[in-house]
């Protein structure tokens, strides 16, 4: 079993890819970032734009599984097709997160992620930073089946979580 958190994050070899078809996803996706750096995750980022650099999306996913990935987080706005021709080339499991677009509010891009056709599938979050967010702790909770570590990390998670919405009264302070 791989005990995650102990790996040295500057030497780690990733086992989470986060790509983005822009620059301008990172403030959405840097979401999942912060949850793999929480979780002590080796994870990898960069843009890989489905549209503009079709050659290197579809080295990175040739790559994918050789390279150690076991799970991809891939988000992307407006015709958001990088998810799905991950998926096509790849069977590491992909994670889609839409992201807002400038005029349709990121509904196009949930509606260009989720809608695959049967048979390659890509897993949807929700639109924005939680979708981001909830893909990398979807990652972990794929990783905790063989690490017991990140079993208890993401226990300990969920009870704070669950601590802090107990402690809630209203109205809000
Ligand atoms: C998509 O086009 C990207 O994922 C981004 O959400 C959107 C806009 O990209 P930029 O024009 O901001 O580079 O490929």
């Amino acid at each position: 079993m791989t005990d995650m958190s102990a790996m040295d994050k500057q030497e780690a070899t990733p086992v989470v890819g986060i790509v983005m078809g822009s620059d301008s996803d990172w403030e959405v996706m840097r979401h999942a970032v912060t949850v793999l750096e929480d979780f002590s995750v080796p994870y990898e980022a960069q843009v890989v734009s489905a549209h503009r650099m079709p050659d290197e999306m579809f080295a990175y996913a040739d790559s994918a599984s050789d390279r150690g990935l076991r799970a991809i987080i891939a988000g992307a706005g407006g015709a958001a097709h990088l998810p799905g021709m991950l998926a096509a080339k790849t069977i590491v499991p992909v994670l889609g997160v839409p992201v807002p677009s400038k005029y349709l509010r990121g509904v196009d891009s949930l509606h260009s992620i989720v809608q695959m056709p049967k048979g390659v599938p890509v897993a949807t979050f929700a639109i924005g930073e939680a979708g981001a967010a909830n893909a990398a702790l979807f990652a972990v909770a794929m990783l905790a089946g063989q690490s017991p570590d990140l079993t208890s990390r993401l226990s300990a998670f969920r009870q704070a979580q669950r601590a802090r919405a107990r402690a809630m009264s209203l109205p809000p302070a």
